[in-house]
This record gives C-alpha cells, structure tokens and sequence, in this order.
C-alpha cells in the first residue's frame, strides 16, 4: 500500500477537497494570524549534527523539574493475548494486510508486559522522575464494558509499584489509541456512548490505581484519531470520512472531560489533563492570504482542542468551515461544552514538528526533517507554542509529554549505539523550553518520546524512537549514546 505522509494527512488542501466532497462548509476566511513568520529566528537543529560533549549546566532547570520518558501500551507492550486482554481496533487494524509497514503488529512489540521489571530498572539507571505510560483499556475491559480485569489492573499495579521503589512518579495515559474492538463494532468514537463507556473504564481504573498515581491524562492526541484515523485512514480503525472525523473530534472531547468528572467523583488528589500534540502554524509568506489561512489551520490543529477545555467553546472559524449541518455541529449537546472545559491541573504538550501554511490551504517545508518525513525539525517551534498557551490561555501548569525523533539507528559490533542526531535535537528543544520556563512558562516537566524503541503504527518497527535500543529478535535492551547524555542532564538538572 502507497502510505500517505502525515504532512500530506495534515495538508490542509487535501482537507479542504475531502471535506468539500462529504459536503462540509468551504473554507471561510479568517483575521489575524497565529505565531509569525520564522525567519530570522533560531534554525532548526541538524539531525546529522556532532554533540558539542556532556551538559555544562549553562542552562539550569528548576529545582525538582520531572525529567521523564514516555511511551504507550499498545507500542510496547505485547502480551497481546495474555491475562484477559481483548482485542483492539489497533489489532485488527495491524492484522489487516497492507495496513503497516512490513505487516508488523504489535502482538510482541517490546515485550515490555513480560520484561516491566527490567525496564524500571533502566529506567531507574537513567535517573528518570516521571515516567508517562499508558494503560490499555482492553486488558481493564476486554470488550469495552462491565466489571474490570482485576489480572489486567495488577499489572499496573506492579508497574506504579516498581516506579515507586525506584523514586520514580508514574503519570498514567488512560486512552492512547487502543479501542476495544468491541466498541469499534458498536460504531467507536462516532457513537456518543462510547464516551460514556470511557467515562466508566476510566473511573474503574482510578479506583484500581489511583491512590498511587498523582498525575493522569484523558485521550492521547484526539486530533491523530480524528486526522490518521478518520481523514486519511493511516491509523486505526482506517476510514476516509471527513464528517465522521470532526463528530469524532467531539465525542473525543466528551470523553476527555467525562473522565474528569469521573476522577473528581472519587474523591482523588490526583491531577488530570489531555494530551494534546500541537503544531505552532506559521504563514509561509507575508500574503494576506497564507495569514488567513495559517489562521485556520491553526484552528483545525490547536485551537479546536485547546478552546474548548480552556474556554468552553469551539472556534468559531472552524465551526464555521465546517458547516452548521456538519455532524460534528449537530452532535454537540446542550452542556457538553460544560463537561469538556471541566477545570483541569496540568495540560500536556506534545511538540514534534510547526507547519507553514500557504495561501491555498497547503504546506510548505523549511526546515531538514527526521526520518519521519513530516517532522521539521525546528526547536524555537517548542518555545512558541508553550509560550503561546500561556499568552493565550493562561497560566495553566504544563508538562511535555512527548517530544524526539526518529533514526535508523544501529548496533554497532562493539555494543554501542551513536544516535548523535538525537542528542542535537533533544539538546535544542529542551533549550527551547527552557528559554520558555525563564520567561514564565510553567512548565514543570519534560518527557523524552520515547524510552524505548517500539511500534511506530503504520510504520511498523522501522523507525526508532528510543532512547533505549530494543534488539527485537533477542529483545536485548542497549541505552543508546542519548540515553547516556540523557542520564547526565538529569543529574545536572540542566543543559
Ligand atoms: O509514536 C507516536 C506516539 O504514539 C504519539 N505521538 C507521536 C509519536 C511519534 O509519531
């Protein structure tokens, strides 16, 4: 199968022509532009760039900030069969021939559900203080509803335990893409009632864990379901239906602040927010035309999430591009923007790439890229979106919940893995959010995507995302060259 890129996914053009051909609304103009254009900023680091050496504490964090690492159940864990686990849409969708690169699964992955223990202590090796996972809601429900999987619960519970043994805090993901397939079946996340039946897992799980997690997220970047999943069909469960998608976006939402509702319910202390991965949208050029539609596009990418937790509304731009016939416009019921703008306690930030948008709609690319060919890599992006949702929303606490790149890496014969490219990039973004921090950012943590190489969705296992090299045949672990800077920047809680 030809596999279309995430840049043309987020090609706003080919959403235009998709979305006019369901019959959405026609893309309306806009004022004012978000972000600016880039030029005479910093440049985007070389992913092909020599590390200057170790950190010299030039550049100090604050006391006590969380380095951390992420990853998420479906990308490594495996044991995709084991202790009660039911099937997800990402099961079926990686079994379906042509769907992933290679035909790869995640039935193996990392084997992370039989090795959690030795992975803590790599963990604990590399001096983490947050580690981001996620839980997978078919090992809690195998089919989506009724009475937990108390098998599926305890392992979680040894995975929070043996982060506490090891001063480690855990920051739990209740949603990362992993549907049950029986709620596929019901309709998935077109059917309003699967944010109920969240809500429900969700509350099943705080009540299993939640006396020993203090830091929660919803739904894992709602904006790749409705855009991998629902546009362009990349992503699990595969379709092309753009009315679907933004009715998706909505239900998303709900689902998100359902489960809000559903923590504060049980009494916790813990905190809760989403995790959204955003894109600062930068005209490509100084035409009315490419402001007006960077404007837009940033709505399709940020605002459509990021307003209505924060300001309890949608953007009015993009609800008007999309039609008030649009199913997601005639999904929204009396008091959802009420349940989705719940107050929440940190916001997560997932930062890998800006866009510069034309005045057509499309997208232009300036700066090198990753192995993943939608990935520019531009640090000051970092900078601009973390500093814009304080500009904009204000002082919400924030965390990185996601940020790296992917290369080819390679054992080398003497045991070693020199991903130097990955130290450049990591050192320039955390320099970024620095920066960020230094004028008044909060933002109190950063997590490193990923800890371990693993299942890259469609693209399988070809690209690496580690800071730790997972030898899949032997399931050997090697800390790469990152790993070893990684360790060092923590310990001088700096660059
Ligand atoms: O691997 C993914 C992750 O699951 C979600 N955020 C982006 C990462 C890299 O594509």
């Amino acid at each position: 199968m030809s596999m279309l890129t995430r840049q043309q996914l987020n090609s706003r053009a080919a959403l235009s022509a998709t979305a006019r051909a369901a019959g959405a609304g026609p893309h309306a103009g806009a004022p004012a532009t978000t972000g600016g254009p880039a030029a005479g900023r910093g440049t985007g680091s070389d992913p092909d760039a020599q590390p200057t050496g170790g950190p010299r504490g030039d550049l100090r964090f604050p006391t006590g900030f969380g380095w951390g690492a992420a990853t998420s159940a479906y990308q490594i864990e495996g044991g995709a069969k084991e202790d009660g686990r039911g099937e997800s849409v990402w099961d079926t969708f990686s079994r379906a021939p042509g769907r992933t690169r290679n035909g790869d699964t995640g039935d193996v992955a990392a084997d992370h559900y039989h090795r959690y223990a030795d992975d803590l202590d790599l963990m604990r090796d590399l001096g983490l203080r947050s580690y981001r996972f996620s839980i997978s809601w078919p090992r809690i429900q195998a089919d989506g509803t009724g009475a937990p999987n108390q098998r599926g619960l305890d392992f979680y519970r040894r995975l929070v335990d043996g982060l506490h043994e090891r001063g480690i805090s855990p920051m739990a993901t209740l949603f990362h893409w992993d549907l049950p397939q029986a709620l596929q079946d019901a309709g998935g996340w077109e059917n309003r009632d699967t944010a109920y039946r969240f809500a429900e897992y969700a509350d099943a799980v705080f009540r299993g864990l939640g006396d020993q997690v203090p830091a929660w997220l919803t739904i894992n970047e709602p904006k790749t379901v409705v855009q991998n999943g629902y546009l362009i069909g990349h992503h699990a469960p595969g379709f092309q239906n753009p009315q679907a998608a933004y009715l998706v976006a909505h239900h998303l939402q709900l689902a998100h602040g359902l489960a809000v509702r559903a923590l504060r319910a049980t009494g916790s202390t813990g905190r809760i927010g989403p995790a959204l991965n955003l894109h600062p949208c930068y005209p490509a050029d100084d035409s009315a035309e490419a402001g007006r539609a960077a404007h837009l596009y940033d709505g399709y990418e940020n605002r459509l999430y990021l307003d209505s937790i924060l300001k309890g509304s949608y953007p009015a731009d993009v609800l008007d591009d999309l039609g008030a016939d649009s199913w997601m416009a005639r999904g929204i019921a009396d008091g959802d923007l009420e349940t989705i703008s719940s107050p929440i306690d940190l916001l997560a930030v997932q930062y890998y790439t800006p866009y510069y948008v034309t005045g057509d709609g499309g997208t232009v690319t300036r700066w090198p890229t990753s192995q993943a060919d939608w990935q520019q890599i531009y640090p000051d992006g970092m900078y601009d979106i973390l500093t814009r949702i304080t500009r904009d929303y204000g002082p919400v606490p924030l965390t990185v919940t996601e940020n790296g790149l992917p290369q080819a890496d390679t054992l080398s014969a003497d045991g070693t893995v020199d991903d130097n490219g990955r130290i450049s990039f990591l050192r320039d973004h955390m320099a970024a959010a620095h920066r960020a921090i230094s004028e008044g950012v909060p933002l109190e943590s950063y997590h490193v995507w990923s800890l371990l190489d693993n299942f890259e969705w469609a693209e399988g296992y070809d690209q690496r995302w580690g800071l730790i090299y997972v030898d899949y045949p032997t399931q050997r672990r090697v800390p790469k060259r990152s790993a070893h800077w990684y360790r060092e920047v923590i310990r001088a809680n700096g660059l």
